[in-house]
């Protein structure tokens, strides 16, 4: 049997980044994908996949990807995504609320559009979005980001209706407090302080690799085992609001 092939979306750092360490430990192919051309190029040579520099945002850029990937594709990790700004409603950033949009919403139908060709001919493909807890509640300052990780979640239910009769399963891994270099400080636009404290106090947040392994494992499940949906959040996170931080 052939390598089997992966693509991760937003492989440059984080969850995207563990998940294609993963994978290729898992035995597969992985084509790291991200803007950052010198991150996905040092971690494909540390792996042994192909790096290809890809803006999920831009149509052009996804169809280089998918002439890259090839006609054949396992595995695609819709990952690229992030938050932009925690502002309310009443003080919302417009240019913040469609950049989310573009890159949770809009960028994974695009490189889910563009790969589907390739993820059925391989006779059991999977597509596994990264979505959140912020895709199933609401929280003050988060509509911008709440809105498209529901919308993730809602394009993931809505292919899997799609697909129902073709050989690609659709998932989605939700996770809710996960400590990783970029996120928060992404977030908050370099402000380390307002970053850290997203954290404080909370003893152990979900790390990349915690949520790489879910991924790992929803991903090689046996070709007929569809796992719609697995939220996934520190002990400590009993809730989105209901967290246990101990004073320092
Ligand atoms: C989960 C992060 O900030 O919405 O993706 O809890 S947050």
């Amino acid at each position: 049997m052939s390598t089997p092939l992966a693509v991760v979306t937003g492989a440059s750092s984080g969850i995207g980044a563990a998940t294609a360490r993963r994978l290729a430990a898992e035995g597969f192919e992985v084509v790291c994908a991200a803007r950052r051309a010198d991150r996905i190029e040092a971690l494909a040579a540390e792996i042994g996949g192909r790096a290809v520099v890809c803006d999920v945002t831009s149509e052009e850029s996804v169809r280089a990807l998918a002439e890259a990937v090839g006609p054949r594709l396992d595995v695609l990790v819709n990952n690229a995504g992030g938050a932009f700004g925690l502002s309310p409603v009443a003080e919302a950033d417009s240019e913040q609320w469609r950049r989310m949009y573009d890159v949770n919403v809009i960028g994974l139908m695009q490189v889910t559009r563009a790969l589907l060709p390739a993820l059925v001919a391989s006779g059991a493909g999977v597509i596994v979005n990264v979505g959140s807890t912020a895709g199933r509640v609401a929280y003050e300052g988060g509509a911008g980001y709440t809105a498209a990780k529901h919308g993730t979640q809602v394009v993931t239910e809505t292919l899997r209706l799609e697909l129902f009769d073709q050989p690609v399963r659709v998932c989605e891994v939700a996770p809710g407090m996960v400590r990783t270099d970029e996120f928060a400080l992404v977030r908050f636009e370099g402000d380390q302080e307002r970053a850290d404290a997203v954290y404080a106090g909370v003893a152990e947040p979900l790390t990349a690799d915690d949520v790489a392994d879910a991924i790992a494992w929803v991903a090689t499940r046996p070709a007929h085992v569809n796992i719609d949906e697995l939220v996934i959040k520190p002990r400590a996170q009993a809730a989105h609001h209901k967290v246990h931080r101990v004073q320092g």
